[in-house]
């Protein structure tokens, strides 16, 4: 997989694209599956696109749309919310089709999970719609093992589009969950995050080698750091990386790597300082950044990454 740009009429999207995912607006795809993650973005490539290895099938299933090769298969939700009664049984629903769906479509292992929705701190205490909706994720997921959990991402859009945008990559062979050393494991979070603790893992190891890392913030133990300090929250964010990187199971040989990085932000007057910082940590890397809210209102900006092996795709 790659980020880049394809608004631009320079470059054609290569024949063998699996699916794009895009926030440019206007992007021409003819990929198997396209996403648009209606969110604004702030700067950096325009697409990700996820490659295929030889023959694609492509399709829908009830509410799902997908597109798959031979190993992996990536599949998207999109549900309106006030046809489902609202955030948190709206979740249910999609989370029950995803279950049914990964029963069912021959490639039952969860890798990775975005998961966007509008007005994600509206609401007090466990009213608060990203409480909600974890709560409905995990009605709906049913109880799989801690280890099967997918690496995951959730951020709340800053313009209404009324729906729960769900989308994944799974595969025919498992990865490998880990855990971040200076995180409590997001399933593990006390009951003052809310009533339901969020399911997902801090990284999957894909059959390939590829780390795909959950969205990381400035949290340390389960606790929120930083609060009102973007600079700090961003110099928190980056050791949490480092940290999951650093463990045992991420390959560390020889071959070279890049990563690929995606930026949440808040508020878009931070991007620069974000983008001067990540060019030093990260050089060459082109992040692409979006408007997009946190699921803990004290946090100002998130990170995913995606740590490719060059040699592979
Ligand atoms: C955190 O570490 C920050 O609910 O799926 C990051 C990635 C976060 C995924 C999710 C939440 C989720 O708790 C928030």
């Amino acid at each position: 997989m790659e980020y880049c740009e394809l608004t631009s009429s320079k470059k054609a999207l290569r024949g063998d694209a699996l699916c794009v995912i895009h926030s440019g607006g206007r992007v021409d795809s003819a990929a198997p599956l396209t996403i648009d993650l209606q969110m604004q973005r702030l700067g950096g490539p325009s697409a990700e696109v996820w490659y295929a290895n030889g023959p694609v099938r492509a399709g829908r299933d009830g509410i799902v749309r997908y597109a798959h090769d031979d190993q992996l298969m990536v599949a998207v939700i999109e549900e309106d919310e006030r046809a489902c009664g609202g955030i948190r049984s709206c979740a249910e629903i999609v989370y029950a089709a995803v279950r049914k769906f990964q029963e069912e479509c021959g490639f039952p292992h969860l890798l990775r999970m975005w998961n966007y929705l509008d007005a994600i701190n509206e609401g007090a205490g466990d009213t608060e719609r990203y409480r909600q909706f974890c709560v409905g994720r995990a009605l709906g997921l049913g109880k799989p093992s801690h280890k099967q959990l997918p690496a995951a991402t959730a951020i709340g859009r800053q313009q209404p589009t009324h729906q729960l945008q769900v989308f994944w990559v799974a595969a025919r062979n498992g990865g490998t969950a880990i855990e971040n050393s200076r995180q409590v494991s997001a399933y593990h979070y006390p009951r003052e995050h809310g009533p339901v603790s969020p399911s997902f893992s801090r990284a999957m190891i894909a059959p390939d080698g590829t780390v795909l890392v959950s969205g990381t913030a400035s949290i340390v133990g389960h606790v929120s750091q930083h609060e009102g300090n973007a600079q700090a929250q961003l110099a928190e964010t980056l050791r949490n990386l480092a940290a999951l990187m650093s463990h045992g199971s991420v390959r560390s040989d020889t071959a070279r790597y890049q990563d690929l990085l995606k930026v949440y932000v808040r508020d878009p007057q931070l991007v620069p300082m974000i983008a001067a910082q990540l060019a030093q940590t990260h050089p060459g890397a082109a992040p692409i950044f979006l408007a997009g809210d946190v699921c803990r209102r004290e946090l100002l900006l998130e990170i995913e990454c995606v740590h490719l092996r060059l040699e592979h795709r």
